[in-house]
C-alpha cells in the first residue's frame, strides 16, 4: 500500500503485476527469493523489494508534494513503526501465529506506541505540520490495520488526533486511486509449467 501510494504521487509508470502470495509467480521468487510483496524490478534489473526502499527511490525522483522536506526527523518515526510498533501489531491482530503471544498486551503495546503520534496531531493536520510527509504515508497503512482489528475498541480510544487522521487520508483521492482493484497478473512461466507438452 504505501509502496503503491509513493509511486501514485510520484507519478512513475510502473507495470503492476497483482500477485497471489498462496501462488508467488517464479518470476518474482527470482527477481526476490524472500517472497513478500512489494517488489520493484527497475528498467536496468535492479531489485528494489522492501517497500521504504521503494518510497525512497520514487520520491528521490520526483516528489511534487514534498513528502521528503521534514527530512532525516521522520526516520526515526518510520524506525519505531516498522520495527516495534508492526511486531506488537502483528501479535495483536494474529495472536494464535505466536507461540508467545498474549493479545491484550499486545494490543496494549501498540497503544502505548501511538501516544507519541496523537501528541504530535495535536494542533496539526498530519506528523510533520499541515501537509502530509513520508511519515505519515510510511506509517499510515499500520495504523489503520491496528484500527481494524476492532473497529469499536479502535473509536474508544483516547486518540482523536489519529483517528481523524486515519480518516483524512482514508478518504484522501490518492488512497482512493491506489486502492483500485488489480486483476491477477498470468504469470507466463507459470503458465508454461500449467500447460500439457
Ligand atoms: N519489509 C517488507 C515486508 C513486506 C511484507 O511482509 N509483505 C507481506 C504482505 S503485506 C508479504 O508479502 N507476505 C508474504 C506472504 O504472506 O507470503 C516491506 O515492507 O516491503
Amino acid at each position: 500500500m504505501r509502496a503503491r501510494l509513493a509511486l501514485a504521487v510520484s507519478r512513475q509508470a510502473v507495470e503492476h503485476r497483482e500477485v497471489s502470495l498462496k501462488a508467488k509467480p517464479p518470476e518474482m521468487l527470482s527477481a526476490s527469493p524472500k517472497g513478500t510483496v512489494p517488489v520493484l524490478i527497475l528498467a536496468d534489473g535492479t531489485v528494489i523489494d522492501e517497500s521504504l526502499d521503494i518510497m525512497r527511490w520514487a520520491l528521490a525522483l520526483k516528489d511534487p508534494e514534498g513528502w521528503l522536506v521534514p527530512g532525516a526527523e521522520m526516520d526515526a518515526l518510520i524506525a519505531i513503526n516498522d520495527g516495534q510498533f508492526k511486531h506488537h501489531l502483528d501479535r495483536a491482530k494474529y495472536p494464535g501465529r505466536y507461540d508467545d503471544a498474549v493479545e491484550v498486551d499486545h494490543r496494549a503495546a501498540a497503544v502505548d506506541l501511538l501516544l507519541p503520534l496523537e501528541a504530535r496531531l495535536a494542533g496539526t493536520t498530519f506528523l510533520f505540520g499541515a501537509r502530509a510527509a513520508l511519515a505519515d504515508y510510511a506509517l499510515f497503512p499500520f495504523v489503520r490495520q491496528f484500527a481494524r482489528i476492532d473497529a469499536a475498541a479502535w473509536v474508544a480510544l483516547p486518540l482523536p488526533g489519529l483517528q481523524h487522521w486515519v480518516e483524512q487520508i482514508s478518504a484522501s483521492t490518492l488512497f482512493a486511486a491506489i486502492m483500485k482493484k488489480h486483476p491477477l497478473w498470468q504469470s507466463p512461466l507459470a503458465i508454461a509449467a500449467q500447460s500439457p507438452q
